[in-house]
């Protein structure tokens, strides 16, 4: 059996819900991790007023027992404290009050095409569970996972590369040390200069009314090879990883390793070379794959890019059309961030955390994570790898 998470829950309904089904028992998890992993996901320049609403934390339900896991689904809530200003238009129940319909739909939102979907007259009924609120429940499933992945000694780390034309440059290679102070840049940036000219470029077009993409990559360090599979189409992990990452509010792209720069390469610079050597196995001198070859992993780090659209809520509305009146009309405006990208980056790590702790799951099975740490040390040693 793999992993799963299940999340529930609009932003400005009464809370978010996350169950993680398919880690096994005797894990031990850190409350103040789960919280840590919400709380960096509030971070980040660019956000707007909800963010000084909400203060996430995480309330296990389910699943856990003195800090242990018991092998059943894990449940997690996280409060919206914004409700207690939106009971009466968020009430699960029939209110009283006349509340008002929302007619206006967004470009680039999913409010149009989800009340033609959804039979609805409201766009609010699409909008609230659309919202990138939701990433708050991803993202306490990914701290489970997270948890489960550093029993196996893998780290999930990420960093913002890239806000609208201003690019950071990135070293060749990153080990997990280098991500160590990435959370007190305001963008999550490793590079101090390109960090201040994010910054001051999301404060220009903040005040010219303007939204904001950019560019996240997230890393995975320690992954055995030969996650995933090339059997077939549904099995290769790089596949797993891309729907992940582009399931995430706003993505418009995903790039493994060279991504879409190997494309103009020649074949002698697009592939990385194998060696061995009694001291490390078999590695590579250069990691252009990403750490994936064939649909699976390869024993080298996993590098995975992610492309931000500009948030499609803005303060200088587009046009758009009444979907009442069918009248031409400036489209919803709502209190909104004007970047979210070093946020998205957190949301990143979790994604990649479930995918790559669905395919330890897949690949060694076990119902006790002792279990699980007995079938991959017999792996590793089948193999030969040397942990890097
Ligand atoms: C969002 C709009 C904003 C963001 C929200 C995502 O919310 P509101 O409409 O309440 O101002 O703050 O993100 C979060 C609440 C969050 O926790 O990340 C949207 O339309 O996607």
């Amino acid at each position: 059996m793999g992993l799963r998470l299940i999340t529930a829950g609009e932003s400005h309904g009464p809370g978010l819900t996350c169950i993680v089904e398919g880690l096994p028992a005797g894990l031990v998890l850190d409350r103040a991790a789960l919280d840590r992993d919400l709380a960096r996901r509030q971070l980040g320049h660019g956000r707007g007023g909800r963010m000084k609403i909400e203060s996430d934390a995480a309330e296990v339900t389910a699943g856990v027992r003195h800090g242990r896991t018991l092998g059943g689904p894990v449940a997690v809530s996280v409060a919206n404290r914004d409700f207690a200003n939106w009971e009466e238009r968020m009430n699960p129940w029939p209110v009283e009050a006349d509340v008002p319909e929302v007619h206006l739909p967004r470009p680039g939102h999913a409010d149009l095409v989800g009340v033609q979907k959804y039979r609805f007259t409201d766009v609010r009924n699409v909008l609230e569970r659309a919202s990138a609120r939701e990433t708050a429940a991803r993202v306490a499933g990914g701290a489970l996972a997270k948890a489960f992945l550093r029993e196996l000694g893998v780290e999930v780390l990420s960093h913002v590369v890239q806000i609208t034309s201003v690019v950071a440059p990135v070293p060749e290679t990153l080990a997990p040390e280098d991500f160590a102070g990435v959370d007190e840049s305001p963008v999550r940036c490793l590079d101090a200069g390109a960090s201040a000219l994010m910054v001051e470029e999301i404060n220009r077009l903040r005040k010219a009314n303007e939204s904001l993409g950019g560019v996240f990559e997230v890393r995975a360090f320690g992954l055995v090879p030969g996650l995933g599979s090339h059997v077939s189409w549904e099995e290769r992990i790089d596949g797993r990883l891309a729907q992940a990452i582009v399931s995430i509010q706003a993505m418009k792209g995903a790039a493994i390793g060279g991504g879409f720069e190997l494309a103009g390469l020649p074949g002698s610079e697009a592939h990385d070379e194998i060696f061995f050597s009694p001291e490390r196995g078999f590695f590579r001198e250069t990691n252009r794959a990403g750490g994936i070859e064939g649909g699976m992993t390869n024993g080298e780090p996993l590098v995975i890019r992610a492309a931000m659209k500009p948030l499609p809520t803005l303060t200088k509305p587009l046009r758009s059309v009444d979907i009442a009146t069918h009248e031409p009309a400036p489209a919803l405006r709502e209190r909104t961030d004007s970047a979210t990208i070093p946020a998205a980056a957190v949301v990143g790590e979790a994604m990649v955390a479930l995918v790559l702790a669905d395919a330890y799951r897949r690949k060694f099975g076990g119902d006790h994570i002792d279990d699980v740490r007995e079938a991959l040390a017999a792996y590793e040693r089948r193999i030969g790898w040397r942990r890097r």
